[in-house]
């Protein structure tokens, strides 16, 4: 074996059993931590470089990775699993399954990436796998399948639609059909609701008129569909909105698969707004009611988690985004969020604070002048306490 092997084992051992820690960044409402919680150094290193002598002889960087970013989240007897988008240096991205037992540091990639079943000839490239363990007794992935658009003349006009994919183990994965949005030529961002609604399956969806444009789609979508096996949704409900000058204004999609508490199902997403150096993606959070998932009943403020420091640069600046978290037995929430299309960081909060979060937090007033009035009232009950 090239010594160089030993070498990149060790200071990739160094890297995994890093501990990682609480940074001092402080809202209290979640804590950040000091380090990403996967990177492309912490995929293996048989899985880019051929350990062969005869055929690697100068131990050359054969299948580069470029970035591990956006990642489904389950928690699993006692273990918290992250299925990342895996974006190798050819551009193409694929899910790996990665283990931790505390969920904040020392995950380690399972031996093989997933293989999906090839059931999709046109399908070029799969990304931000959301998954959700779902009351009929399966794991579902949902996924982006993305296809080269054939029916305009510009080589980077793509589709995109929803794979779908089921476990019980993660280890064996059944591919079903892409979801059939009847009314909706292309969709991202689909999201899988962990319960039945009126005895159907029930997907978030996020309807576009194309690839990066969102166009007419109003926002987040929510459909029903009977058999998920050969899964079709006619109408899409909007929840949460896009709006006119706030974080949602270009894009929003739906994240994590939504949380249940005794208040409403949490929903963590993202929204897009545009500014002269580009789109800006930030996390936000709503809530929906119990009794229908699709009607949002509290939508505080503004962002939850925004790029900030070293998070703002990557293959994709200004850019955070989610698509997995996890919640163990001790109503802890483990929030996984993507800096820059680049690296993989967790956000650590609990149910209590988030749900104080989502249903105490004003809501966007939508104009400055409201603005105003709204902090100046909490100015002045603040200056109330301060002088008493
Ligand atoms: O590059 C930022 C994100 O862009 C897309 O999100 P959306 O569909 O909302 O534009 C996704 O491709 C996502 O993977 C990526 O992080």
């Amino acid at each position: 074996m090239h010594s160089k092997y030993y070498e990149l084992l060790s200071k990739q051992e160094e890297l995994l059993t890093k501990k990682n820690v609480k940074s001092d960044f402080y809202n209290g409402i979640f804590d950040r931590y000091v380090n990403p919680v996967l990177t492309r150094d912490h995929v293996p290193v048989f899985w880019k470089y051929d350990l062969d002598e005869k055929t690697n002889p100068f131990f050359q960087e054969r299948l580069g990775i470029n970035a591990v970013m956006n990642s489904g989240a389950i928690y699993l007897d006692g273990k918290y699993y992250l299925v990342p988008r895996i974006e190798g240096n050819d551009r193409k991205s694929f899910f790996g399954i990665a283990v931790s037992d505390n969920g904040i540091d020392n995950f380690r990639f399972l031996d093989y990436p997933i293989l999906l079943e090839d059931i999709c000839p046109e399908e070029t490239n799969v990304y931000d796998m959301r998954l959700t363990k779902h009351e009929d007794g399966y794991i579902y992935g949902v996924f982006c399948s993305e296809s080269k658009d054939t029916t305009v003349n510009d080589l980077s006009a793509a589709v995109a639609a929803a794979g779908i994919v089921r476990t019980k183990d993660l280890k064996t994965w059944e591919r079903l059909p892409n979801l059939v949005t009847l009314r909706s030529p292309q969709q991202r961002n689909v999201v899988l609701h962990p319960e039945f609604v009126n005895g159907k399956y029930a997907f978030y969806t996020r309807p576009m008129d194309d690839f990066i444009e969102t166009g007419s789609g109003g926002g987040i979508g929510f459909g029903l569909c009977d058999d998920i096996t050969h899964a079709v949704i006619d109408e899409e409900k909007m929840t949460s909105i896009r709006r006119y000058h706030t974080i949602t204004e270009s894009k929003n999609g739906a994240g994590a698969t939504p949380i249940k508490t005794d208040r409403g199902w949490i929903h963590i997403a993202h929204g897009v707004r545009n500014t002269a150096a580009g789109l800006r993606y930030v996390i936000y959070a709503f809530a929906t009611a119990l009794d229908d998932p699709s009607r949002v009943i509290a939508e505080p403020s503004g962002l939850l988690i925004g790029p900030r420091g070293e998070e703002r640069v990557g293959d994709v600046s200004n850019v955070t985004f989610t698509n997995g978290a996890i919640v163990n037995e001790k109503k802890e929430v483990f929030i996984y969020y993507a800096s820059s299309d680049t690296r993989l960081h967790v956000a650590t909060t609990t149910i209590e604070k988030l749900t104080d979060y989502v249903f105490n937090t004003p809501k966007d007033p939508l104009r400055s002048v409201d603005c105003v009035k709204q902090r100046s009232e909490l100015i002045r009950k603040n200056l109330e306490i301060l002088n008493k």
